[in-house]
């Protein structure tokens, strides 16, 4: 293609809300353009990226026998209404309502749509196991969209949805699926890894993420040396060490704590550590209110009070239900005296007693707080977020890392299929609930990661298996006569066995080298000032090696090139 006649708005400045790499460069480059918050156009060149990005999830789908299919956008609310889901999404979900004043959802996600088409054409055993996939746009509209298509309220999604009669038919696919998106990701050059995640509310027993590693990524992997244990923080389970350090019971004692608002100022203010203050917060779960003892120096982990309690509404509660229910703000919270919500504790805060707590009070607060004696707590449990260090499930201290979540896999069980009465007849002639996974990638989320992944400082170094061009042919100066017929010769010869993109621009040669730069396609052919003795530049991208080389010799470099990518 001649970049004379192709569209690739190149930027030398971008915009100083681009905050990730990736983000940057995709409008550097001229990739994207922001339609709305959230919402991109794909430009030529990424498109280009997306197509093969694209072919490889088919090819790896289709190896597993996947059936490709295209469900609608627009979801009728009526199936939302069945799964129970039309009211436990709030204004993630985006909606619509047509000309009739019937209301629609904008697909986030297609479990409803795939089980409702399923439950009506399958139903027998005979027909299953079935896995249908589809790649389409999605609709989320996030509160926060950031970082271009990394987060984005539009983005393009590869589900699939697979049905079976028995759990082993259900892990076989799922393994399947794990090996794919295995082969997915190594194929389009990302660096990741597989880890375990929080099944949510969407129910069922397994869920894997495939973490794309990047400082950017708003996900934090807990991971060991000592195993391939791999777990989303939000996971990461926290194996309770009792390690007591209990003193001499003493006399529960309130304390005046003028502007003491959080437990670091009153640790401060008792001479404690802060590991020695119990936070004390308020939770809504569901429509109940209870109240949650952490350790100063931990953090509540809200995945696992939902995971706990089995709901995706857990909430911290206002200021105002806070005051409501206590009596006092935030920062001079505590759990004596509380009879009228539950209490429950993390593990570790059993290893402290005299505690060091709020005493529902303003301004007040209590030492020497005791478990039993001043207050009672209805359960410990693991309700908080793994430090760095700390020993994992398998032992090993834990180490952190970045990443971007760019697939996963799920075991559904039969959340939708009983729900919505998608039901087979097994060998016996009886109605089942047909069991179920579901197996998502985000295509143009892995395009962004890509890029976080493969870029210096000058712009896209890009995969080979995905590069939106082979080969990028450049003319340096196309009034040079000479320059300009070897390299229109050039292109016309490559292009027979490469996608050869061709800088045929009357523009600087400073402008197009930039340009070419940031595109970051893994070869370039550079046509100068030696065209007249045939002699072009061959350079690589990744590396910055460049060749000078004779007009014949160049497709001998081409591929010599290509075997080191
Ligand atoms: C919603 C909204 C946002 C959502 C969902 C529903 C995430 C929702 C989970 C999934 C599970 C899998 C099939 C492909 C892989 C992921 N965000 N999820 O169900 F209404 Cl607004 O989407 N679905």
């Amino acid at each position: 293609m001649k970049q004379s006649k192709m569209f690739i708005p190149t930027l030398r400045e971008v915009p100083n809300d681009a905050e990730s790499k990736s983000h940057q460069l995709l409008l550097k480059a001229g990739m994207i353009k922001q339609v709305a918050s959230g919402m991109y156009s794909y430009l030529p060149i990424a498109k280009r990226v997306l197509n093969k990005i694209e072919a490889i999830v088919r090819e790896e789908m289709e190896a597993i026998d996947g059936i490709e299919i295209l469900m609608p956008v627009l979801q009728p609310s009526e199936l939302w209404m069945e799964s129970g889901r039309w009211q436990s999404y709030g204004a993630e979900l985006m909606r619509m309502t047509d000309r009739h004043g019937r209301e629609f959802a904008l697909g986030p996600t297609h479990e409803e749509i795939i089980t409702s088409l399923v439950r009506d054409e399958l139903k027998s055993y005979k027909k299953l196991p079935i896995t249908l996939f589809q790649i389409q746009n999605k609709f989320r509209d996030e509160k926060r969209p950031r970082f271009g298509l990394l987060r984005g309220r539009e983005f393009i999604m590869k589900d699939a949805y697979s049905f079976h009669a028995t759990e082993e038919s259900l892990d076989k696919t799922y393994q399947d699926m794990y090996q794919a998106y295995t082969n997915i990701f190594n194929r389009v050059g990302l660096l990741f890894r597989p880890v375990i995640a929080d099944s949510g509310a969407i129910g069922g027993s397994h869920t894997h993420e495939f973490m794309a590693l990047a400082e950017i990524g708003e996900d934090t992997i807990c991971y060991t040396d000592g195993s391939d244990y791999a777990a989303n923080i939000e996971k990461a389970e926290v194996v309770y060490h009792a390690k007591p350090e209990h003193t001499e019971e003493k006399a529960l004692e309130k304390v005046h704590t003028p502007g003491v608002k959080t437990a670091q100022a009153l640790a401060d203010f008792l001479g404690k550590r802060l590991d020695e203050i119990v936070k004390s917060m308020i939770v809504k779960v569901d429509d109940q209110y209870v109240m949650f003892l952490i350790r100063g120096h931990h953090e509540l982990n809200d995945v696992k009070v939902k995971a706990y309690f089995g709901t995706e509404f857990v909430e911290m509660a206002t200021q105002d239900e806070i005051v409501a229910i206590l009596g006092a703000n935030p920062g001079s919270l505590g759990p004596v005296g509380v009879d009228k919500i539950e209490i429950y504790a993390d593990n570790s805060v059993q290893d402290l007693n005299n505690l060091a707590v709020g005493a529902n009070e303003d301004e007040y607060h209590y030492i020497n707080a005791n478990i039993a004696r001043d207050f009672n707590v209805k359960a410990f449990g693991d309700f908080r977020f793994i430090l760095e260090g700390e020993l994992a499930a398998d032992g090993h201290p834990v180490k952190f890392a970045e990443g971007i979540e760019v697939g996963q896999v799920f075991k559904l069980g039969t959340k939708y299929s009983e729900s919505m009465n998608a039901t087979f007849l097994n060998d016996q002639g009886r109605a089942e609930p047909m069991i179920m996974g579901c197996y998502g990638i985000g295509v143009s989320r892995t395009l962004s990661a890509v890029i976080e992944q493969h870029h210096d400082d000058k712009g896209i170094i890009w995969p080979t298996s995905i590069t939106p061009y082979d080969v990028h042919v450049i003319s340096v100066n196309p009034k040079q006569e000479a320059q300009q017929a070897l390299a229109d010769q050039l292109y016309t010869e490559l292009k027979a066995n490469y996608d050869v993109l061709y800088d045929d621009r009357n523009e600087r040669a400073g402008v197009k080298f930039n340009d070419a730069d940031l595109i970051g396609i893994p070869v370039r052919v550079v046509v100068g000032k030696q065209a007249a003795e045939g002699i072009v530049e061959v350079k690589n991208r990744k590396t910055g090696e460049s060749f000078e080389v004779s007009v014949d010799a160049i497709e001998e470099k081409i591929k010599s090139i290509y075997a080191t990518l």
